[in-house]
């Protein structure tokens, strides 16, 4: 009798142990729920610039108006001059860089490839876990992001259109402006790893676009040449009609405030540069991409 009261009461506190540890476990989910969802896009941006969901992803996008810009920089390497005037028609571009979640979309279509690795930097289980949903996809390469943007019903932008997404109109060094701030960006190898898209509200380019500087490099369209800018055309320039590598643009989260530039361009002449890098079918945790339209 009595040791049947004993494991009954043993039995009480191991129920409520469980019951509490199945709360506490209800709660981390749901914090982790609140945690990972995507910031709300600027409404006075929007009211500026037309937002709003736009292809099959439905991923949020901004308009950037037709006019010139100011590309390149005289503070950079050789491949970022002559600064020069380039006119663009108007176009759309991802506010955000795409995400784990709409990748995986892709992939369950039957259309992408899987990532490279379902890891990151410091995470095991990176894609594909819903903790990560709403983070960057990476370990992408250009050939995989190209095929993402087509089964969205967009494309990739091209260098130019990235660069006037990322700067605007008045030749600005970074998104938000011309002092350098590392808290306006996952940059610096601060984080480690990559951060939940838009998680930088601060660091905003001036149409809103978000995360152009740091926490994933981006593929765009283009070929890559270092010497392009010397003579490509004013107006909508297409990038070199061939070459051996594709350009990335950005910066990521390990990356120092010279390379997250928006003028930047990875020099390949630099002594350390790892030439698996720009190659179209190159994948690693530290590059992504968005699509424009
Ligand atoms: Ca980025």
């Amino acid at each position: 009798m009595k040791y049947k009261g004993l494991s009954a009461a043993v039995g009480l506190v191991l129920l409520a142990i469980l019951a509490f540890g199945f709360f506490n476990y209800q709660a981390a989910q749901q914090a982790a729920a609140t945690a990972t969802a995507i910031a709300q896009v600027n409404p006075a941006n929007c009211a500026q610039f037309d937002c709003r969901p736009r292809g099959n992803d439905n991923a949020e996008m901004v308009f950037v108006p037709a006019g010139e810009f100011t590309m390149g920089s005289n503070d950079g390497g050789a491949n970022e001059k002559p600064v020069h005037q380039v006119y663009l028609d108007d176009f759309w571009i991802d506010v955000y860089e795409v995400t784990n979640a709409l990748y995986k979309k892709c992939v369950d279509a039957g259309k992408c490839q899987p990532p490279g690795s379902l890891s990151s930097a410091k995470q095991s289980s990176y894609f594909g876990n819903s903790q990560f949903d709403n983070y960057p996809v990476t370990f992408v390469s250009w050939n995989d992001a190209k095929t993402y943007c087509e089964w969205a019903g967009k494309r990739l932008p091209t260098e130019a259109e990235w660069e006037k997404a990322a700067r605007g109109t008045d030749a600005r060094v970074y998104p938000w402006g011309n002092e350098w701030d590392g808290n306006k960006a996952n940059v610096e190898q601060r984080v480690g790893d990559t951060t939940l898209v838009g998680s930088y509200p601060a660091g905003a380019s001036p149409y809103g676009v978000l995360d152009m500087t740091g926490n994933v490099w981006e593929w765009v369209a283009d070929w890559y040449d270092g010497s392009y800018y010397a003579n490509s055309p004013s107006r909508n320039p297409p990038g070199p009609p061939s070459g051996q590598y594709r350009a990335l643009r950005g910066g990521g989260w390990a990356d120092d405030h010279y390379s997250v530039r928006v003028a930047h361009r990875y020099d390949l002449t630099y002594p350390t540069f790892s030439f698996d890098f720009y190659y179209p079918t190159f994948r690693y945790n530290f590059v992504g991409f968005r699509c424009a339209q």
